[in-house]
C-alpha cells in the first residue's frame, strides 16, 4: 500500500474528485498541505491578497461552470476566520465550495496556542460540514465526505481543518482506487409531476419561478422546453437569471421590491398559480407574503425537503433535483401536449408581453453628472449576450438587475442573498479562473470597489484580465436611500476633498490611481457621450495588458433607485419611459 502525508492524500482527492485550482494564502499552518500541493504539481494557485478574497474567489469559480468547486485554504486561525464571509455567502446561494484551513497541533489546541481557534464549530452554522480532522487516517474519509456532501441534495460549502501534525502524519492510502462517492439527488416521481401540471392546467393565469436550483442543475434547456411546452411565462428570481433569455417571448421580467422590473411585478400580480421550480421565495422576491400569496396557488418544487414550507405553506410541495423534476415536466407536457390536452395560454401569455412592452422604465438621461440609468443603457450597448456580469450588492446591483440583460445561464453572477461588500472583485477574478474565454464585467459601488480593492492586484500578477464598471456616487447609496426613512443622512458619504486629486471635485477616492498603483489600467469618465468610448477603450486596453481595466463613472450624488416593501408599491423616483427613446436599449424593442 502507498505510504503518504495525509497532506499529499488529500491533495490526490483533490485531483481525483477534478480540483484543479486552489484560491488562498499560506501561512506556517498550512505550509505541510502547500507543500503537498508543490509535490503534486497539477494544481494552479491564485493567490489572494487578503483571505476573504480567496473565499469570494472560490464562490467566483464554482459559479461560473457547471461542475466545478472552488477551492479556498489558508492557515489556522485569522485565515480561516477571514473565510467565513465566503462560507456565509456560499451557503446562503446554495454553492459548493471547499474551504481548507491549517489548524495548531492536536495536543495543543486547547492550549490556546498560536492561532488556534475552533475553526469547525464557528464555522458549523454555514456549512454542510465543518470538521477538525484530529485523526491522520480519517482525512481521506474527511474529503471524500466533503465533497459527496456539497454535490448532494442543497449544494453547499464544507470546511476542513487540519491540524500540523496531522498533515504531517503518514497513512497507507491508494490513490488509484479512490472513488468519489454517489450523489445524492432527489427526483420527483411521474404521479406528483401529473399532479402538480393538473393543479396548472386549471389555472387561469399561471407563470414559473424559476430560481438559482435549476442554474446548479444545469437544468435551464429544460426550463425553456417545458415552459414553451406548456406556454407559460416565467419569471426568474435573481439566482435564476439568465435559465431564460431575456429576450425569450415568455421572459415576464423579475419580481420584488428592488431587482426587479414594473412589469415582472405586474405580471406576478396579475397570476392566480405560481409554479416555483429551485426558488426559496427569498424576501427580497416575495416581499410581504400577504401581498404575494393572495388570490394564488402555489406549487413549490425544491431539492431540500426541509425548505418546502419554511416560508409560507405552499398548496403541494415537490421535493426534486430542479433538472429530475424538469425533466419529467417536460416529458408529461410533451404527452399532453400530443394528446391535444395543453390549453393555449397566447392570450395570457401576450398580456404579459403587452405589459413588458408598456411598463419600462426611463434609462436615457443626458444629464452631467450622469445618472446611473444612462450607464446600464451604455453597457447594453457595449457588451453583448456573452458577457459574464459579476456583482454583490448595492443601489448599483439594484440598477443592474433593472436595466441590464442577461442572456444565458451562469452570466448573472451575484451574492444574491449575502450580498457581502467586496465581493465583486475577487468573485470575478475566480470567474475569469474558471473561464478565461468568456468576457467578464463586473460592477461595483465605489464602496463595494474599495472594500477589498487589493484583490487587482491578483488579476494584475495572475493575468486575469476583465472589464470592471465602477460607478462612483461617493456615497453609500444604499444605505442613504434607506436612511430616507429615518431622516437622515448620517455615516453614508464617501465624499472628501482628496490633497493628492484636486481634478476629481471633492469624490474623495481617486480610484484611477489606485487601480494603477495595483497593476491595472483605469479610466474615469465624466460625461455621458464619453461611456461608450471608454467601454470600447476598456476591451482594447484588457486585450493589450491582460488585466483588469477599471472603468469609473462619476455620477450624480443622489439618485434613487425604484424599491418598495410590498409588490404592490414599489416607489419610482424617475420618470417612467413613455417612447422608444426613452429606453432605447430594453429587450422588448427587440420583441416587436
Ligand atoms: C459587509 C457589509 N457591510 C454593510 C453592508 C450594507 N450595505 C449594503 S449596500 C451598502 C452601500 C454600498 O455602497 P456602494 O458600494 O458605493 O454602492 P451604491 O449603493 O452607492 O451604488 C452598504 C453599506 C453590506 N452589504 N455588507
Ligand atoms: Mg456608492
Amino acid at each position: 500500500m502507498p505510504r503518504m502525508t495525509t497532506a499529499d492524500a488529500a491533495v490526490a482527492i483533490l485531483r481525483r474528485e477534478g480540483v484543479t485550482n486552489v484560491f488562498g494564502l499560506p501561512g506556517a499552518a498550512i505550509n505541510p498541505f502547500y507543500a503537498a500541493m508543490r509535490r503534486d504539481g497539477g494544481i494552479t494557485h491564485t493567490l489572494a491578497r487578503h483571505v476573504e478574497g480567496a473565499s469570494h474567489m472560490a464562490e467566483g469559480y464554482t459559479r461560473a461552470r457547471s461542475g466545478n468547486i472552488g477551492v479556498c485554504a489558508g492557515t489556522s486561525g485569522p485565515a480561516g476566520t477571514d473565510m467565513l464571509t465566503g462560507l456565509y455567502s456560499a451557503s446562503a446561494d446554495s454553492i459548493p465550495i471547499l474551504c481548507i484551513t491549517g489548524q495548531a497541533p492536536v495536543a495543543r489546541l486547547h492550549k490556546e496556542d498560536f492561532q488556534a481557534v475552533d475553526i469547525a464549530a464557528v464555522a458549523g452554522p454555514l456549512t454542510k460540514m465543518a470538521m477538525t480532522v484530529l485523526e491522520p487516517a480519517q482525512v481521506p474519509g474527511a474529503f471524500q465526505q466533503a465533497f459527496h456532501l456539497m454535490r448532494s441534495g442543497r449544494p453547499g460549502p464544507v470546511l476542513i481543518d487540519l491540524p500540523f501534525d496531522v498533515q504531517l502524519a503518514e497513512i497507507d492510502f491508494d490513490v488509484d482506487t479512490y472513488q468519489p462517492l454517489p450523489v445524492y439527488k432527489p427526483a420527483a416521481s411521474r404521479a406528483q409531476i401529473e399532479k402538480a401540471l393538473d393543479m396548472l392546467a386549471a389555472a387561469e393565469q399561471p407563470i414559473i419561478v424559476a430560481g438559482g436550483g435549476i442554474i446548479n442543475a444545469d437544468a435551464a434547456g429544460l426550463l425553456v422546453e417545458f415552459a414553451e411546452l406548456v406556454e407559460v411565462p416565467v419569471v426568474p428570481t435573481l439566482m435564476g437569471w439568465g435559465a431564460l433569455p431575456d429576450d425569450h417571448r415568455l421572459m415576464a421580467g423579475m419580481a420584488g421590491l428592488q431587482t426587479a422590473h414594473r412589469y415582472g411585478n405586474a405580471t406576478v400580480l396579475a397570476s392566480d398559480f405560481v409554479l416555483g421550480i429551485g426558488n426559496r421565495w427569498a424576501n427580497r422576491h416575495t416581499g410581504g407574503l400577504a401581498t404575494y400569496t393572495a388570490g394564488r396557488t402555489f406549487v413549490h418544487v425544491d431539492i431540500e425537503p426541509t425548505q418546502i414550507g419554511r416560508v409560507f405553506a405552499p398548496d403541494y410541495g415537490i421535493v426534486s433535483d430542479a433538472g429530475a423534476a424538469l425533466r419529467l415536466f417536460a416529458d408529461v407536457a410533451r404527452e399532453r401536449r400530443e394528446a391535444g390536452r395543453i390549453a393555449s395560454r397566447s392570450a395570457w401569455a401576450g398580456e404579459c408581453r403587452q405589459r413588458r412592452a408598456t411598463m419600462q422604465r426611463r434609462t436615457h438621461f443626458d444629464n452631467v453628472p450622469i445618472k446611473p440609468q444612462r450607464v446600464y443603457e451604455e453597457m447594453n450597448r457595449a457588451f453583448g449576450p456573452e458577457t459574464r456580469y459579476v456583482t454583490t450588492i448595492g443601489l448599483s446591483q439594484i440598477a443592474a438587475a433593472q436595466f441590464l440583460h442577461v442572456y444565458r445561464p451562469r452570466h448573472w453572477i451575484n451574492a444574491g442573498q449575502a450580498g457581502p461588500l467586496g465581493w465583486t472583485t475577487p468573485a470575478a477574478l475566480g470567474v475569469c479562473r474558471a473561464d478565461p474565454d468568456t468576457p467578464v464585467v463586473a460592477l461595483s459601488g465605489d464602496y463595494d470597489f474599495q472594500f477589498m480593492i487589493e484583490e487587482l492586484a491578483v488579476g494584475a500578477q495572475f493575468n486575469l484580465p476583465y472589464i470592471h464598471v465602477l460607478v462612483n456616487n461617493a456615497y453609500l447609496g444604499l444605505i442613504r436611500q434607506s436612511q430616507r426613512g429615518f431622516d437622515m443622512d448620517y455615516c453614508v458619504q464617501l465624499s472628501f476633498d482628496n490633497v493628492n486629486a484636486p481634478e476629481i471635485g471633492g469624490y474623495g477616492v481617486d480610484h484611477v490611481k489606485v487601480a494603477e498603483g495595483l497593476g491595472c489600467k483605469a479610466l474615469r469618465v465624466t460625461e455621458q457621450g464619453e461611456i461608450g468610448p471608454a467601454f470600447e477603450d476598456a476591451k482594447k486596453l484588457m486585450a493589450e495588458y491582460r488585466v483588469p481595466v477599471v472603468v469609473e463613472v462619476i455620477l450624480e450624488r443622489v439618485t434613487n433607485v425604484s424599491m418598495g416593501t410590498e409588490l404592490d408599491n414599489v416607489v419610482e423616483f424617475e420618470d417612467l419611459a413613455e417612447r422608444r427613446e426613452d429606453a432605447p436599449t430594453a429587450v422588448v424593442a427587440m420583441l416587436d
